[in-house]
């Protein structure tokens, strides 16, 4: 036999194994093909049992013939039962000692939280809780509030009209409640009124364009600026615990009479100044007053029998004290590393 005629059975060989190799399937189909191509009895040996007729001076020709058909049938076996292997693994495997999918379980926000204690505090000193709209006209928004048009009390709001001419807004405070409550009952009248508020307000670290407020309202025969202290006093203690300070300062607002702002302590820095209450120590929650006559006169309430106090307090500002949180911003984000702490 000469070495052409052993390299023709080695392509043969070679041709025949490929396309068994393509074709086959499974597990058993390789070693089918192993034992038919690679077995001791195997096409392999077979060729390898044909060196020994070949001239002596071509042995060494179709040794070297043989060995390449050897290691690239011996490759492509393993190759094939590499690729067996791994989508074995794939189906199959399941690690049991992974730790499972947890659905994420949502939670309350923080601002709907305060909200919520707010209410609670105020319903157990007999207030009932009321709504209103947050898109209004001009004139529950402004004028039944004694401000006037072209009144500079407008210009302290920063107003987002929905319809100018139809003099439709945003509120941008929650003070129209007081009017919409009034105009429906008669005194006595206690209610808060919590809800969302918008203004034209630059974002900082205590001011976003929407924020929310809480409004008080206290009507009756006697009411004084006493009981506004009073109420507002508890609930600082009862929200902060009996270490809050609270300070009133006069102020204007053209719906009450007088008059104040309260402000209370910065348990951030504990009074020392810092950026939440801007190095005063102290950080303003609301507005205040005695409801002024020209408001009861809007609502048909009789100015010489009834006096009553009024609040509006951002809620946002107590949250960041509650919770020490330096800005304001951080409640809007929607940063889910911020809103998981609470
Ligand atoms: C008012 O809005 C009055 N309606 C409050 C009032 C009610 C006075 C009843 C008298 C009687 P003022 O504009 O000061 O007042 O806002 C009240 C509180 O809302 C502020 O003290 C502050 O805590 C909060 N606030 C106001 N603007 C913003 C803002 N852009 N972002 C966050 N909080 C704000």
């Amino acid at each position: 036999m000469s070495v052409e005629t052993l390299k023709a059975q080695i392509n043969t060989v070679e041709t025949a194994f490929k396309s068994s190799l393509e074709k086959s399937a499974g597990q058993d189909g390789l070693e089918a093909l192993r034992i038919q191509f690679l077995g001791r009895k195997g096409a392999l040996t077979d060729l390898f049992k044909l060196l020994g007729s070949l001239p002596a001076e071509e042995k060494r020709l179709g040794g070297q013939a043989l060995n390449q058909l050897k290691n690239l049938m011996n490759q492509q076996f393993q190759d094939r039962m590499n690729d067996l292997g791994e989508s074995r693994n794939e189906q199959t495997f399941f690690d049991f000692s992974l730790p499972g999918d947890v659905g994420y379980v949502g939670r309350i926000h923080p601002i709907s939280t305060i909200l919520r204690e707010i209410k609670s505090c105020f319903t157990s000193m007999g207030f009932s809780v009321r709504q209103g709209p947050e898109v209004e006209t001009e004139y529950y928004n402004f004028d039944a509030l004694n401000i006037s048009k072209g009144h500079p009390a407008r210009d302290m709001q920063d107003t987002l009209f929905i319809d100018e001419s139809n003099e439709i807004v945003l509120r941008t405070h929650t003070s129209p409640v007081q009017v919409h409550v009034m105009e429906s009952q008669a005194p006595p009248v206690r209610i808060i009124a919590p809800g969302r508020c918008y203004r034209r307000d630059t974002p900082d670290a205590t001011h976003s364009p929407v924020f929310h407020q809480v409004e008080g309202l206290c009507v009756d025969e006697g009411v004084s600026f006493a009981d506004l202290k009073g109420v507002i006093q508890t609930f600082a203690k009862r929200m902060f615990g009996s270490d809050m300070k609270i300070r009133f300062r006069p102020s204007f607002f053209p719906f009450t009479e007088p008059s104040a702002e309260y402000d209370f302590s910065c348990m951030m820095c504990k009074g020392k100044g810092c950026r939440v209450c801007s190095g005063t120590g102290w950080v303003e929650i609301s507005g205040a007053g005695m409801v002024n006559p020209a408001v009861f006169k809007s609502v048909g309430y009789d100015p010489e029998k009834y006096t009553g106090y009024a609040f509006g307090m951002g809620v946002e500002r107590i949250a960041m004290l509650v919770y020490e949180v330096h800005d304001i911003r951080l409640f809007y984000e929607n940063d889910m590393r911020f809103l998981k702490q609470f």
